[in-house]
């Protein structure tokens, strides 16, 4: 029953995480406003000549105006991607990607015909070779440049409306960590200020299919990465957890010995860098993150606020959540009661359905609970377990009906 609703969704999200093919950023592409790339396979834009897709205009609707965003132009973000590109491959049949290069989710083979089911495990029934093998594709996601992506370190105005283009590589893990920054980060309008209350990917109905699309990019990104056509990304079924127990050196890193906000130098993880956390830094600066490495990731599970979060959500929390009949219900934000996606996502208490602003649940108790890089919005892809994390809360959508 919700599947239709949400396909639906996913079609309209479709693009507008964020991303910059390396091949139009150019300032031809940027003044003409078209991001139609040659598709190796046959050499013509969108592979047209393979019948994979053409060249067309962006038709959209106009987004809806309302008060929980009273300006208009003001942000790249707006009726996406229409600021940057005006014309952009449109693909056919089961082919999708900037240049209609790739497969739809799902699909496969040379003309994208071959249907292939995958599925999504718990990471604890992962043999310790299946299991080593995903830390080995995270960590090499994260020392791979993307060479189909780059990331704008400026807005459009501050590239003189696309004369003087300013992108940058990044890795293939950092790309996703600044996609969910960039659909999320606050409004710069000039001067130092900023509006804070906008969010395109949380707080909305827009949550769950934004992050769905989010894993599914991901897994096709590390499928093309490894090679490894079958790669689904593991969930963390947390449910009923009396603490962090994917917090291992075994899976994603323990804690340190002597800084408790640290991970064990005996996980890789404890390496890696985050990027996309100094929001107060940008906002002063009226910059957008540019990828900068800003410092270890940061991890402390349990030492959050208990009085916001007392425990990890139980069995029970779940099923009431899904027992939620409607996915929408009243405002659509996070002060709606008796709202599936409003609970699930974690303002409302999930045993009454009732929102409340004193209380994270759900989806939200498990960010604040890492007490860390995951517990704060912009910059929580940063941390690993938000992948992990995030493909649970995705499964706990297909459960419900
Ligand atoms: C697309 O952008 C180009 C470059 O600014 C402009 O010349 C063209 O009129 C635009 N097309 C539409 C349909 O808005
Ligand atoms: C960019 O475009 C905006 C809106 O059309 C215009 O107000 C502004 O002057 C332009 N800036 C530059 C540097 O061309
Ligand atoms: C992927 O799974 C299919 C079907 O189970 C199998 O035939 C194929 O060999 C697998 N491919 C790889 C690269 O593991
Ligand atoms: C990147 O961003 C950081 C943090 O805002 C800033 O200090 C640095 O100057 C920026 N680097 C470039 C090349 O713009
Ligand atoms: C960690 O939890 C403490 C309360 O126990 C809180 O004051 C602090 O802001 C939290 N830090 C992060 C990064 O969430
Ligand atoms: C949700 O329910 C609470 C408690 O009954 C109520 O105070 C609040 O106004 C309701 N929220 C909305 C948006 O109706
Ligand atoms: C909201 O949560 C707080 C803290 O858990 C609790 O004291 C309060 O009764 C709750 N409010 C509602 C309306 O459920
Ligand atoms: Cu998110």
């Amino acid at each position: 029953m919700l599947l239709v609703p949400l396909y639906y969704l996913l079609w309209i999200f479709q693009g507008s995480l964020g991303q910059f093919p390396r091949a139009c950023v150019s300032s031809k592409n940027l003044l003409e406003k078209e991001c139609c790339p040659i598709w190796s396979g046959d050499g013509s834009p969108c592979g047209q000549l393979s019948g994979r897709g053409s060249c067309q205009e962006i038709r959209l609707s106009r987004a809806p105006q309302g008060p929980q965003f009273p300006f208009f132009r003001v942000d790249d973000r707006e009726e996406w991607p229409t600021v940057f590109y005006n014309r952009t491959c449109q693909c056919s049949g089961n082919f999708m990607g900037f240049n209609c290069g790739d497969c739809k989710f799902g699909f496969l083979g040379s003309n994208c015909q071959e249907r292939r089911l995958l599925l999504r495990r718990n990471i604890f029934d992962l043999s310790t070779s299946e299991k080593d093998k995903f830390l080995a594709y995270l960590n090499l996601a994260k020392h791979t440049i993307n060479l189909d992506y780059v990331i704008p370190t400026s807005t459009y105005a501050q590239m003189n409306n696309g004369s003087t283009p300013l992108f940058k590589d990044i890795n293939i893990y950092d790309l996703f960590v600044w996609m969910h920054y960039y659909v999320s980060r606050d409004t710069l309008l000039g001067g130092s200020s900023v509006w804070k209350d906008i969010d395109f990917a949380h707080e909305a109905p827009g949550f769950l299919p934004w992050h769905r699309y989010f894993l599914l990019l991901w897994e096709q990104e590390i499928q093309k990465l490894t090679g490894d056509v079958n790669f689904t990304i593991p969930y963390w079924d947390w449910r009923d957890a009396e603490e962090c127990t994917i917090c291992t050196d075994e899976y994603m890193g323990g804690r340190h010995p002597t800084n408790p906000s640290r991970l064990s130098p005996a996980s890789f993880f404890s390496s890696w860098k985050v990027i996309c956390s100094r929001l107060e830094e940008y906002n002063i600066q009226q910059s957008l993150c540019n990828a900068t490495e800003e410092g270890p990731l940061l991890r402390n599970p349990g030492n959050h606020d208990r009085g916001r979060t007392p425990r990890i959500p139980t069995s029970a929390d779940v099923e009431s959540c899904l027992s939620l009949a409607q996915y929408e219900a009243g405002s659509m934000d996070r002060a709606a009661n008796f709202s599936f996606r409003n609970t699930l996502e974690g303002f409302a208490d999930p045993l009454t359905g009732i929102a409340n602003s004193s209380q994270s649940s759900m989806h939200n108790a498990l960010h604040i609970y890492m007490n860390g890089t995951m517990s704060q919005v912009q910059g929580s892809a940063n941390d690993p377990i938000f992948i992990l994390h995030h493909a649970f809360v995705d499964r706990s959508v297909d459960n419900y009906s």
